[in-house]
């Protein structure tokens, strides 16, 4: 039995990629953070495996407790999730995402150096790297214009990652993922917030949706397909990098017409723009291209845009429709 380590496994990917690996019979340890709120875990507990999943206590910026993670969990494949994965976010707090997102990779990379030498290691790179993007498509061999702290934090995570690899010979993979949303996604990132919005609005509870800039385009894909790529990603006799992405874009205005004609609804009549949303600095427009991927991996995206933005207004619909259920 194959044991992976997952750090940021309470978040989206974490949640869908500890799915797929108890499917696959690995043992599953994941990285908590533990407070004395109380995290529920509430993705694990929607997906059903809160209790296949073996939590450790860590955070990524303490090395010892990565260590004490490794020795525990000795795991053949660690996948670094964890991280501050909000852009927004990142310019009113740049030193701890600098902290989490860039030094916690890092860190983890010298947990498994010094610990697990052999294990294969997977970096969660993002395509906020490409940020001002001079190509209209971009891939693995796109520079990189980080046009955020957090973009920035990942430039160096990924630059961290590659590095290892060949300074050390260590198995580290990066993934430059797209966008990828799901039901699972949190509120906080504007696909999720858009169908819980919509939902709002048709049950009663709302009457308008407060977004920032509507013609910023994003690759969006499914986050169950995504998280699919990284675990191929660690099957490989050689580590390397990978663009995963759609190869399609939209803008946020056109995932709102998708969110709302679901519903019946006209996305025009219930949007308002806030300049406060507006970022200091946008990624006007990503679109990824992923033969890499799709000629060494054999990965292929398979779910539409229409499919993604449907799943996700309904499961919205779903959850304010019923009382809410305190994961037990
Ligand atoms: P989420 O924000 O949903 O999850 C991130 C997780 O990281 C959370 O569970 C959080 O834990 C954990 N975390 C944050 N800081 C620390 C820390 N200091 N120590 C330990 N854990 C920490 O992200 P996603 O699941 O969407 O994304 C997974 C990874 O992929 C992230 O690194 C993200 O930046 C990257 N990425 C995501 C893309 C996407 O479209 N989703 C695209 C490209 C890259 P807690 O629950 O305690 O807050
Ligand atoms: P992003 O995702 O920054 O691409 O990062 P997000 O959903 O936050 O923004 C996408 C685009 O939508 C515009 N936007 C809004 N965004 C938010 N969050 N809220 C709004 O109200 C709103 N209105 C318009 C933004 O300006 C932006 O252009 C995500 C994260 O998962 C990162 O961790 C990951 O690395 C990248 O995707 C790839």
């Amino acid at each position: 039995m194959k044991r992976a380590l997952i750090t940021g496994i309470a978040g989206q990917d974490g949640a869908y990629l500890s799915q797929l690996l108890l499917g696959k019979g690995y043992e599953v340890f994941g990285l908590v953070r533990r407070s004395a709120a109380d995290a529920g875990y509430e993705r694990l507990h929607w997906l059903g495996i809160a209790d296949r999943v073996q939590f450790v206590d860590g955070d990524l910026l303490d090395l010892s407790t990565l260590i004490r993670a490794v020795e525990d969990a000795r795991p053949d494949e660690v996948y670094n999730l964890g991280a501050q994965s909000l852009v927004k976010i990142s310019w009113n707090q740049p030193i701890a995402t600098a902290g989490a997102t860039g030094v916690g990779a890092l860190n983890m990379l010298e947990a498994v150096r010094t610990r697990a030498p052999g294990a294969r290691f997977y970096q969660a790179s993002s395509s906020e790297m490409f940020g001002r993007a001079q190509v209209p498509v971009q891939n693995e061999l796109t520079p990189f214009h980080p046009r955020s702290p957090y973009a920035v934090a990942k430039a160096f995570a990924h630059w961290m990652t590659i590095n290892y690899r060949e300074s050390f010979g260590m198995h580290a993979s990066s993934g430059i993922l797209f966008n990828h949303e799901s039901p699972l996604r949190s509120i906080e990132f504007v696909t999720r917030k858009i169908t819980d919005g919509v939902a709002r609005i048709k049950l009663g509870l709302s009457r308008k949706l407060v977004l920032g800039n509507l013609d910023a385009k994003r690759d969006w894909g499914h986050a169950r397909d995504h998280v699919r790529a990284m675990w191929q990603m660690l099957q490989q006799p050689a580590a390397d990098d990978y663009v995963i992405a759609t190869g399609r874009t939209a803008s946020v205005r056109e995932f709102c017409a998708l969110a709302f004609a679901e519903v019946g609804l006209e996305a025009s009549d219930h949007i308002e723009v806030d300049p406060a949303l507006f970022r200091p600095a946008e990624v006007e427009a990503l679109r990824g291209d992923a033969t890499k991927a799709r000629t060494v991996l054999g990965w292929e995206p398979t779910v539409t845009l229409p499919a993604l933005v449907a799943e996700m207004v309904a499961t919205d619909l779903e959850r304010l429709g019923r009382p809410p259920v305190r994961p037990g």
